[in-house]
């Protein structure tokens, strides 16, 4: 092949003529394969669909999407709730742009993924002389993952990958980004030449511990704690420590706060969840151990009125694989460095039946505010107001989650993930995936097909109307794979209400507003899946029950009330202030 060939002319899924030689496309199945990556995410396309063609053909499971943001989403949750880096595979320049987002959301969430994207030849690219897609893709990713390589030979794919493994998956977990210039695909090897600069990556992740030291002054400032909390995030259920970070509670009887994706580690239901008196914990606490959770916006930067400054500094203990996430927000004084399960251990090693749990004016205070929060909450439930409010329709989803614990909830909105976030109960872990660090919306569809894909198990998307349209045309994807997504849209004619009007007086439609009563179940029915549409919480109950038992891909368009929903949910407070021009 002449240098300038255009890189598509790569493309073959010919059995090589040789077969005493292999190529690109096979060392990176190969690769792949040696360290069990079992599944692509993935949008066929120049320069890569014939190597998902062959993926498929050689047993992998191929799944591909109709946007690659989606299938970016989807490697990145594959890779949450697998702990192996879940792959996406996209074409150059507009491709490679699509699946970013996702790339640099997995990398902010600390989940590991890895996108591959095909990209055009470096020599044409490299003097801008206007290849097909050209673009510099690999200094483009760079600031927005955690790593990012270019293979140019093939005898390189193995280190490649093991690379690109090993930054996925090691220390803080995150997006790495591997280009591949298309020629790289067709170039061959002598075939044992090219089994042998495989490498089958060992211990990617290692255990780490805490030293001996650090422990103890964790425990020491621990055991002087009168009002001792402690918070579990998402790096926890990442890393797998429910049995330690049980133990942990029922020996310590130590109160805790799950962050969104943490419920469930523990049952919601569990006594010394302080989910629901979360305002009170957080200022009234004299000691915090943090768990697998950064002290960012969604904690108030460990500052300010939330955590009652004003009452005196309080004491942090911190679990983390990052040593720099130390100290970013608040001085931590106890910082436990390794992953969470090591941490753990130690820490239970120095606990034993004898230790004093925390006063009971602490945990008496908590569950006398929980319980006003609940009754609150319970009243609130009950009401049975037409058209459905968020509350009452969220009472079946909450129920049906309850009847079916395995099921994994994905909820993306604003009032709609505010209001299914403290509603909705978590009894199992890494059974809650949502809009995670960023807050971002357009996770939905990408989440709920990786969730069904990786576990088998059923899947409930909990959809704001317009959080579901940034993902709404995989729902084709939900019905070409037949998964068993139950996609519930939280239908108000709009973002964050359908009632805001044009101030302008024009006759276009006022920016947060939608198309009224717009039939998005008709959207799942368009592809051959089930389609319904609700008006009652028992209808919704019903629906969703039905869903269940059928396993299909089904999307309930839930009616509710447009005046419902405030203006970004429950942080309200993060939009900026109305100026008065003069
Ligand atoms: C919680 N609460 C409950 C329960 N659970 N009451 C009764 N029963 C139950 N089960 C109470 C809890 O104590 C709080 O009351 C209140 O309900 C809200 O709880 P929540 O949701 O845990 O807390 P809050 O304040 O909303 O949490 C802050 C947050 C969270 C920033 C961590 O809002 C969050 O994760 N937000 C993500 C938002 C986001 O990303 N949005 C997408 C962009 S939307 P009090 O204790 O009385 O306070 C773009 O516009
Ligand atoms: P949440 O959003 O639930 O509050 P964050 O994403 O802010 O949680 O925090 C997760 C933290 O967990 C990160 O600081 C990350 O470094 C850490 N982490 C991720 N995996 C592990 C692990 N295996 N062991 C220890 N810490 C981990
Ligand atoms: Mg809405």
């Amino acid at each position: 092949m002449s240098i300038h060939e255009p890189a598509i002319r790569c493309e073959t899924n010919e059995p090589l003529a040789d077969p005493e030689l292999t190529d690109g496309f096979h060392l990176l199945l190969d690769a792949l394969k040696l360290n069990d990556i079992d599944t692509l995410f993935g949008l066929p396309g120049i320069p890569i669909t014939d190597f998902l063609r062959t993926a498929q053909a050689e047993g992998m499971r191929v799944i591909t999407f109709r946007h690659e943001q989606n299938a970016g989403n989807a490697a990145a949750a594959a890779g949450f709730l697998t702990g192996k880096p879940g792959v996406c595979m996209t074409v150059s320049a507009p491709g490679f742009l699509n699946g970013l987002t996702a790339l640099a959301n997995a990398t902010t969430n600390c989940f590991p993924m890895i996108l591959i994207s095909g990209s055009s030849e470096r020599e044409i690219v490299d003097l801008q002389q206007g290849d097909y897609e050209e673009m510099d893709q690999l200094a483009i990713a760079k600031p927005l993952c955690k790593a990012a390589y270019r293979i140019l030979q093939a005898k390189d794919i193995g280190v490649g990958i093991a690379r690109a493994i090993r930054a996925a998956v090691s220390g803080r977990p995150g997006g790495v980004y591997l280009d591949l210039p298309a020629r790289l695909f067709s170039q061959t090897l002598p075939l044992e030449v090219g089994r042998q600069s495989l490498i089958n990556v060992v211990d990617p992740a290692p255990r780490q511990f805490p030293a001996p030291d650090r422990v103890s002054h964790a425990l020491a400032l621990l055991k002087s704690a009168k009002k001792p909390l402690v918070i579990l995030g998402k790096g926890a259920a990442y890393a797998r420590a429910e049995c330690e970070i049980n133990a942990f509670i029922e020996k310590t009887g130590i109160p805790y706060l799950p962050m969104s994706m943490a419920k469930g580690l523990l049952p919601d239901t569990h006594e010394l969840s302080a989910a629901a008196a979360r305002s009170y914990v957080l200022q009234e606490s004299d000691v915090v151990v943090l768990i697998g959770v950064r002290l960012n916006w969604l904690l108030s930067h460990g500052k300010g009125k939330t955590w009652a400054q004003e009452k005196g500094p309080k004491k942090f203990i911190q679990l983390d694989i990052a040593p720099t996430e130390i100290d970013s927000n608040v001085a931590i004084d106890a910082p436990l460095i390794g992953d969470i399960v090591s941490c753990m251990q130690s820490l239970l090693a120095g606990i034993d039946n004898h230790w004093q749990k925390p006063p009971t004016e602490w945990t008496a205070a908590i569950a006398e505010r929980k319980e006003k929060n609940a009754k609150k909450m319970a009243e609130k439930l009950a009401e049975r107001p037409s058209p459905m409010s968020f509350q009452s329709a969220l009472s079946a989803v909450k129920q049906v989650v309850k009847d079916n614990p395995e099921a994994i909830v994905v909820s993306e909105g604003a009032n709609t993930l505010d209001f299914a976030r403290s509603i909705v109960d978590m009894y199992l872990p890494r059974k809650r995936l949502d809009v995670g660090t960023w807050g971002v919306m357009g996770i939905g569809m990408g989440f709920a097909v990786a969730a069904s894909v990786v576990t088998g198990h059923q899947v409930i998307a909990i959809e704001g109307d317009s959080a579901f349209g940034f993902s709404g045309m995989e729902v084709e994807t939900l019905c070409r794979y037949q998964l068993p997504v139950c996609v519930v849209v939280f239908n108000n004619n709009g973002i964050y209400k359908g009632t805001d009007i044009n101030a302008s007086g024009g006759k276009d439609p006022a920016p947060t507003v939608f198309v009224k009563n717009a039939c998005y179940e008709m959207l799942m029915e368009a592809f051959g899946g089930r389609g319904v549409h609700v008006t009652t919480v028992d209808q919704l109950h019903q629906a969703m029950n039905e869903a269940i038992a059928l396993g299909i891909p089904t999307l309930i368009n839930a009616h509710i009330d447009e005046t419902a929903g405030t203006e970004s949910g429950r942080i309200t407070s993060l939009n900026p202030a109305k100026t008065t021009r003069k």
